[in-house]
């Protein structure tokens, strides 16, 4: 695991700066992803008018996350995150059948994002844990990944215990462009 770790950090390090966002619904695990990466780096949480913004910045890669759905006024105050990622890691709660349409409408509508248009995907299909938690291929149906003309990836994972997290990783640090 320790190579595998040091490997990912080795493709990243190939670039001047990795600016990855972390985007998702409340509560599907962006907060626990980040403090399982850390590798003793401090999440800081930035207030700014009406969103949170957690920064966590390891080596070259700065990741950026809060909470979307719902308060698209707030775009426009996005925007400064937005600008410059070369990937968009979407958190989704596997477990939360209620809310899938709300994360896919969701996931959607930053696709479509300007700014992000040229950012690969890789989704954390979380909560893998729970006994009642959609696969990884029900997730892609879900967020209709096939029909993605982009380079995409789903990692099942489950954040409280880390499985899956690195594996994620691993695919952005080979698949992230390689110039700001
Ligand atoms: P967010 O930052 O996307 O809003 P959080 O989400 O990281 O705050 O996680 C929301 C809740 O989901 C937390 O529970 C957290 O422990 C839980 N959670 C995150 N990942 C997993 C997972 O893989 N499996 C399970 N079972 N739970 C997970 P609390 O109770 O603290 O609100
Ligand atoms: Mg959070």
């Amino acid at each position: 695991m320790g190579n595998f770790i040091t490997k990912i950090w080795s493709n990243f390090s190939r670039m001047e700066e990795a600016r990855i966002l972390m985007l998702g619904l409340d509560a599907a695990g962006k907060t626990t992803i980040l403090y399982k990466l850390k590798l003793n780096e401090v999440v800081n949480t930035i207030p700014t008018i009406g969103f949170n913004v957690e920064q966590f910045e390891y080596k070259n890669v700065q990741f950026n996350a809060w909470d979307v759905g719902g308060q698209w006024q707030l775009r426009r105050l996005w925007s400064h995150y937005f600008h410059g990622s070369q990937a968009l890691i979407f958190v989704v709660d596997s477990a939360d059948r209620d809310r899938i349409d709300e994360a896919a409408e969701t996931f959607k509508r930053l696709l479509d994002d300007e700014e992000l248009k040229d950012a690969i995907v890789m989704v954390y299909a979380n909560k893998q844990d729970m006994p009642n938690a959609m696969t990884t291929p029900e997730i892609t149906d879900r967020l209709g990944l096939a029909n993605l003309r982009r380079k995409w990836f789903v990692q099942g994972c489950c954040a409280t215990r880390g499985d899956g997290l690195y594996e994620g990783l691993d695919w952005v640090s080979t698949h992230i462009p390689k110039s700001v």
